[in-house]
């Protein structure tokens, strides 16, 4: 049995999703947190990237969100998806990210952002220039480095690769023995600085080598496993915590290439990844929301007029295929979309983005539900995503029609 696709209204009515972006749980959506204290007590904007992709952002992001700091956000383009606001270059120049005003004083460069907070607030656990913490930071620009190492050059030879592959993993060795120092999950005794500051790239780590390396951080490794398990038990996080297939495409342009190897598991993950199925992949392995479909709907109602718009389909065919998608993410009645439609709903598939758009569940289902439909039409895959750009996501052209 199919069913028809249901008109907008219809689909609108189906969910009730709803949170509060400023006194509510962490969200990427937010400009404005008061974690319920008045609008008067801002003392402070963040300013980070558009899409929620620059980890140094992040980590002042997830800081600010476990300390319930009252915050502005203003979102900023990066240099790799489109062109920087003329307003953020004459206030940093170089137009990096993050910076922080407090009480009106910009800072830049993600530690000296914690390090002013941790003395105008206080520190989160133990803090920045804690003697238990010094090491740590040193441990996480040494997997940094190793990790750049593995994925960022082109290996000249299986053994080029076998060597950086055992550089990193020696690395995370030593990591494993850090997480093992204390009984609980996190890297000192309670949850704190050290945690947040290894965050945005483990989260990078963990993603991109099971995409293009065929090798799982989470899966392989104890210690890592309960520290993923532990973060993902935390609001904060979640609400910050991108998903593999973001990551995938985010970190090319980011990062100046990522190289894939030849392992047999690496074409596996990379089709997994890509086309699904995406539930059980070790990006999330927390219990899946109940709302996590009337998060997805929701989220594409708001934004169906420039999700259409930029679809390179023309408007009445994906508007159809998209309704056609929905009804099916919702009610669970497969609906057949217009002849053809595969295309334009595998665009939409490949571009949906953890945090920015919605969480990690809801983006799963959303994939699955937009695949499901274009294989009722039509097997062809749009082209692979650009790696040395991703102006496909210019934040200019969905501004246009809003
Ligand atoms: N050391 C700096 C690094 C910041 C950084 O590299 N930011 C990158 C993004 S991850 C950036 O803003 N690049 C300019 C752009 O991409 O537009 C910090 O810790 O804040």
């Amino acid at each position: 049995m199919t069913t028809a696709p249901l008109s907008w209204p219809e689909l609108a009515a189906l969910t009730d999703f709803h949170i509060d972006t400023v006194n509510g749980p962490t969200n990427a959506q937010a400009q404005l947190r008061l974690f319920s204290q008045p609008e008067s007590d801002v003392r402070i904007t963040l300013y980070r990237d558009n899409h929620a992709w620059c980890p140094y952002c992040q980590k002042v992001w997830l800081w600010l969100e476990e300390k319930q700091i009252p915050y502005r956000i203003q979102k900023v383009t990066m240099f790799c998806y489109g062109e920087k606001e003329r307003w953020y270059k004459r206030k940093v120049p170089s137009g990096m990210l993050p910076a922080l005003e407090l009480d009106g004083r910009l800072i830049t460069e993600s530690d000296d952002i914690l390090l002013a907070l941790e003395r105008e607030f206080g520190p989160l656990g133990q803090g920045m220039t804690d003697p238990d913490v010094l090491p740590l930071r040193r441990l996480e620009r040494l997997l940094f480095r190793a990790w750049c190492g593995w994925l960022c050059s082109p290996a000249r030879s299986d053994r080029a690769e076998q060597r950086s592959r055992e550089q990193f993993v020696s690395v995370v060795a030593k990591v494993e023995e850090a997480l093992a120092q204390t009984p609980g999950p996190y890297f000192l005794e309670t949850f704190g600085t050290a945690d947040v500051l290894f965050t945005p790239y483990v989260e990078r780590m963990n993603a991109s080598l099971f995409y293009y390396k065929g090798y799982s951080l989470r899966e392989e490794n104890p210690g890592f496993a309960s520290w993923f398990d532990a973060m993902e038990s935390r609001p904060t996080y979640r609400g910050t915590q991108s998903d593999f297939h973001t990551h995938a495409h985010d970190l090319p342009p980011q990062m100046g290439g990522c190289y894939e190897n030849r392992d047999p598991q690496t074409q596996m993950n990379q089709a997994r990844v890509d086309t699904g199925p995406w539930m059980g992949l070790p990006d999330a392995t927390y219990p899946e929301p109940e709302h996590s479909r009337a998060e997805a709907l929701q989220r594409v109602i708001k934004h169906r007029a420039n999700i259409i718009r930029v679809n390179p389909a023309d408007d009445e065919i994906i508007d159809e295929a998209l309704r056609a998608a929905l009804t099916y993410l919702i009610t669970g009645e497969p609906c057949t979309p217009p002849a053809e439609s595969d295309l334009a709903l595998r665009y939409l598939r490949d571009r949906i983005n953890v945090p920015r758009d919605m969480s990690i569940y809801a983006a799963k289902r959303l994939r699955e539900a937009l695949e499901a439909t274009a294989a009722r039409v039509g097997d062809r895959q749009s082209l692979p995503l650009p790696t040395r750009h991703r102006r496909d996501q210019d934040p200019a052209n969905f501004a246009k029609a809003s």
